[in-house]
């Protein structure tokens, strides 16, 4: 497999240079100054691309070209944004970008409830807390028939919360959920968000009638227009699943399991709409085997995204070692390589470690707990390497 780092451009403190030391070899990132729905320009990709080419490095993977709003619950400018995604294909695919990952979650991409959970042994890492979830949901967005979505011992608890929960810990929830794990990410909540429970409704109110069905025609729709711009460049699309891969918050989510992924890669059956294999997404639900996923979608992956969870019985899940939990990377690595060998692959959601803490950096994207998964993750590929020599 090829090491790839996801990288957020000049302004990251964490530098090409850096990633040259310990031993990344392409590059994953976007341009993440143009505004979502706007035209990637042929010259911007060959400036950022020259510039990292000038570092010895190469840029692998674009992380991510954003679908927005509009194109996912079909809005009235939806026919414009898919004319200028297919422009940013193609300009992509002029410069000799190959793959490009996106995802089809409604109003909200990954979610965390803790984004600094402590482990016993000083590090900490990111946290769903399900309970604290149905909070927001239930209390702080008062959804309409939230209460329906939860068990009866679930909304006990979430009512036990509300009595306990303080003023400080509720402004922390809000902006963890919405603001810090969607900032960096996530067109809609980019910039300085001054109310985001307010915008963050109002986006809910944009699914409204919105079934998986329709999700899945709108997906449809939108492959079907922009996969020959991608067979036309060689460009291989694909998508990332949906982390945590379960419907939340009323919306209906779609890249959760092996029958969604299925339905995807049959919708548009061309090599050119794929998938992007997070095994940190998908092994946080409990209903996914992770390396039978692995052996019945590798030949449609095209990007690898090595991290894992554990979860527990009530659904909570956190962050594991790259060595362990549901993921199972070294037989992913094993039945990739064996599959389809030489994707790229980046390591995900690296613990907080040392002095992560005293640099500026994205929510699970630290640089010491990255490149210590890294590490790992170089050893599993040489151990399994070493096992293809009889
Ligand atoms: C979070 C990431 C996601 C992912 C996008 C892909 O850390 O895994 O934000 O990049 O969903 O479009």
């Amino acid at each position: 497999m090829e090491k790839t780092w996801r990288w957020f451009g000049k302004n990251d403190n964490i530098t090409l240079d850096m990633l040259r030391q310990i031993g990344v070899e392409g590059i994953v990132t976007a341009l993440h100054d143009v505004p979502g729905g706007e035209v990637w320009s042929f010259e911007a990709i060959n400036d950022l691309k020259t510039y990292i080419e000038s570092h010895d490095l190469r840029w692998s993977v674009v992380e991510s070209l954003p679908v927005s709003e509009s194109i996912k619950f079909a809005g009235a400018n939806r026919e414009q944004l898919i004319e200028n995604y297919k422009i940013s294909l193609a300009n992509l695919g002029k410069a000799g970008i190959k793959t490009v990952v996106y995802n089809f979650m409604p109003v909200i991409d990954w979610i965390r409830t803790d984004l600094n959970y402590k482990l016993a042994d000083g590090t900490s890492t990111l946290y769903f807390d399900k309970i604290r979830f149905a909070y927001f949901d239930c209390c702080i967005l008062n959804r309409a028939r939230a209460a329906a979505d939860y068990s009866v011992e679930e909304m006990k608890q979430v009512n036990e919360l509300d009595i306990t929960i303080s003023e400080e810990e509720k402004a922390e929830l809000i902006h963890t959920i919405i603001v810090k794990t969607q900032g960096f990410v996530n067109d809609s909540f980019k910039g300085n968000v001054q109310k985001p429970v307010e915008l963050f409704n109002q986006l809910l109110e944009l699914y409204k009638g919105i079934d998986k069905n329709q999700l899945r025609a709108n997906l449809k729709y939108f492959l079907e227009s922009v996969i020959p711009t991608a067979e036309q460049y060689g460009i291989n699309l694909c998508i990332h699943p949906d982390d945590p891969p379960f419907p939340v918050l009323g919306l209906p989510r779609i890249v959760g399991n092996t029958e969604d992924i299925e339905w995807i890669l049959n919708a548009v059956d061309s090599k050119n709409n794929g998938f992007t294999f997070c095994a940190g997404s998908l092994s946080s639900g409990l209903h996914n085997n992770v390396p039978a996923m692995a052996q019945q979608f590798a030949k449609r992956t095209h990007f690898v995204h090595l991290r894992s969870t554990e979860v527990a019985e009530n659904g909570n899940f956190i962050e594991a070692s790259h060595l362990e939990g549901r993921g199972h990377l070294v037989e992913l690595v094993r039945i990739f390589e064996r599959e389809n060998p030489g994707l790229p692959m980046r390591v995900d959601h690296g613990k907080l470690m040392l002095t992560d803490g005293e640099t500026k950096h994205n929510p699970g994207y630290s640089f010491l707990g990255r490149m210590f998964a890294l590490a790992q993750v170089s050893g599993i590929m040489a151990a399994v390497e070493s096992e293809k020599i009889d």
